[in-house]
């Protein structure tokens, strides 16, 4: 039995039981008003941006729109795409303060995800890199539309967990989670809304 990820019992908080990793899910993360305010904030005040990767010599737009925010000195890098931070808004300040104070650790930096309708997603990766040092916690914020997060063992023939992750919820991933799972948003043919996904992480520049 892994323990809680949590100092203090936290109301509306889940562990899920995954072997080498931890996983524990926080629903009714703000009182309701507060969240629809966070949502709509966010969606009109942060610099969403299209990204590009390249693949095999193609130069592709990732299937949802991005924003990083961080402290001076966080920039961040994957698959070829290279983010310089932006400042913190009030509204990310509000949700990295809720958060420090529910996982008692600091984050110093925010990958935001806008994923429009059911179209957008984001493919099986870990979030391993050099920057996030061993066993990184990565708080990961939901408002909006619900979507399905799935993770998968990164070896061997393992289950796939399925978890929907509603409006106004946390998903705190720490341990080894990140070196034994990857994880994935897929598309969805259902009519989904738009939904906002930010990514609190930890990053110690000058690890790479
Ligand atoms: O949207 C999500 O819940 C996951 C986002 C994600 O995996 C990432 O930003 O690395």
């Amino acid at each position: 039995m892994q323990s809680s990820l949590f100092s203090d019992a936290i109301p509306h908080s889940q562990s899920i039981e995954v072997e080498q990793g931890q996983l524990e899910l926080v629903t009714n993360l703000f009182p309701s008003p507060e969240a629809e305010r966070l949502f709509q904030q966010l969606m009109d005040n942060l610099q969403w941006r299209q990204e590009y990767i390249r693949i095999q010599g193609k130069v592709l737009p990732i299937p949802r729109l991005q924003a990083w925010y961080g402290d001076p000195g966080t920039g961040y890098g994957y698959s070829g795409i290279k983010l310089e931070p932006l400042l913190w808004t009030p509204e990310l300040i509000q949700i990295r303060e809720r958060l420090q104070e529910l996982t008692a650790r600091k984050f110093n930096s925010v990958l935001c995800n806008l994923y429009r309708n059911g179209q957008d997603s984001v493919a099986w990766h870990a979030d391993n890199e050099a920057e996030l040092g061993t066993n990184p916690v990565i708080a990961s914020v939901s408002l909006g539309a619900t979507r399905r997060f799935q993770l998968k063992p990164r070896r061997g023939r393992g289950e796939t967990l399925s978890l929907d992750l509603p409006h106004n919820s946390l998903l705190v991933m720490a341990g080894a989670l990140q070196h034994h799972w990857i994880h994935q948003v897929p598309k969805t043919r259902r009519p989904v809304g738009p939904r906002i996904n930010l990514t609190f992480r930890q990053i110690h520049p000058g690890s790479r």
